[in-house]
């Protein structure tokens, strides 16, 4: 086992309906737009990944007002450079916490000296804010590679950012594995050819796992246990480096 490969969103901290879903929001109501979405509504339109991909679905399925523009991608993308700036700033409040036992098996990886790397769809901005808040100022550079938002222009669930990061690192699929929370980062990291552990959330608890090696619904703490929902029981209460090698090598 040569890397773990990361998602971000869902996998590391629950930044959905409190991060992004909010910064949308902070970036409508700053550009004037009378669009609120609601938390259900988000749910919906989290089946599409990318914030711009998002608000265009948005705009193509819901029928909100749109002013009258000329180049509806510009303006997308500059209402999505607002939603960042809200985003960011949330991070820097510290609002957002990593998700239990994350903060603990990251540490364990970087002092075994296990090669950690990120796939994400969000946007680079985006990864940095969060681990510099919730993890420890300087933390991308427990990453060797990060791979988010636009580098590869198809976004999950297309395998390609997670390719891109193995490239990157010169790894093959059988000396990884990826961990995911989303129906989208499962087919993205599957297609990949990774095996691949699964932390559900709130949002994702009903998506199909089918594929995955192993799901939980956190990776827990000694004293806040992970549940098994799917894969075997090895007898722990909270993921750690010698499960997740058990897990790659099944
Ligand atoms: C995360 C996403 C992202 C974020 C928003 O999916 O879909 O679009 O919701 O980030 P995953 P941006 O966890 O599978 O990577 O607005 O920066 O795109
Ligand atoms: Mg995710």
């Amino acid at each position: 086992m040569k890397a773990l490969i990361f998602d971000v969103d869902g996998t590391l901290a629950d930044t959905e309906r409190d991060g992004h879903r909010v910064a949308f929001n902070l970036a409508f109501a700053e550009a004037g737009l009378d669009w609120e979405w609601d938390e259900a509504l988000y749910g919906e339109l989290l089946a599409v990944t990318g914030g711009k991909e998002r608000i265009r679905r948005f705009i193509d399925t819901k029928d909100p007002a749109v002013p009258e523009v000329e180049d509806l991608a510009a303006w997308i993308a500059g209402l999505h450079a607002s939603k960042t700036k809200h985003y960011v700033a949330l991070m820097d409040q510290g609002k957002i916490p990593l998700r239990s036992g994350v903060k603990r098996l990251l540490t364990e990886a970087h002092d075994a000296g296990v090669p950690m790397a990120i796939a994400t769809t969000t946007t680079p901005e985006n990864v940095s804010a969060l681990l510099n808040s919730a993890l420890f100022e300087g933390a991308e550079s427990w990453f060797e590679v990060i791979g988010a938002g636009d580098i590869v222009p198809a976004k999950k669930p297309a395998p390609d950012i997670y390719t891109y990061v193995m490239e990157q690192m010169g790894l093959q699929p059988d000396e990884c594995i990826a961990f995911e929370d989303s129906a989208n980062g499962i087919l993205s990291s599957r297609a990949a050819e990774l095996k691949t552990i699964v932390t559900v959330n709130g949002y994702t608890a009903e998506d199909d796992f089918s594929e995955a090696a192993l799901v939980l619904d956190q990776m827990g703490e000694s004293d806040d246990p992970c549940q098994i929902l799917q894969g075997e029981d090895v007898g722990k209460s909270a993921l750690d480096l010698e499960w997740v090698r058990r897990v790659w090598e099944s």
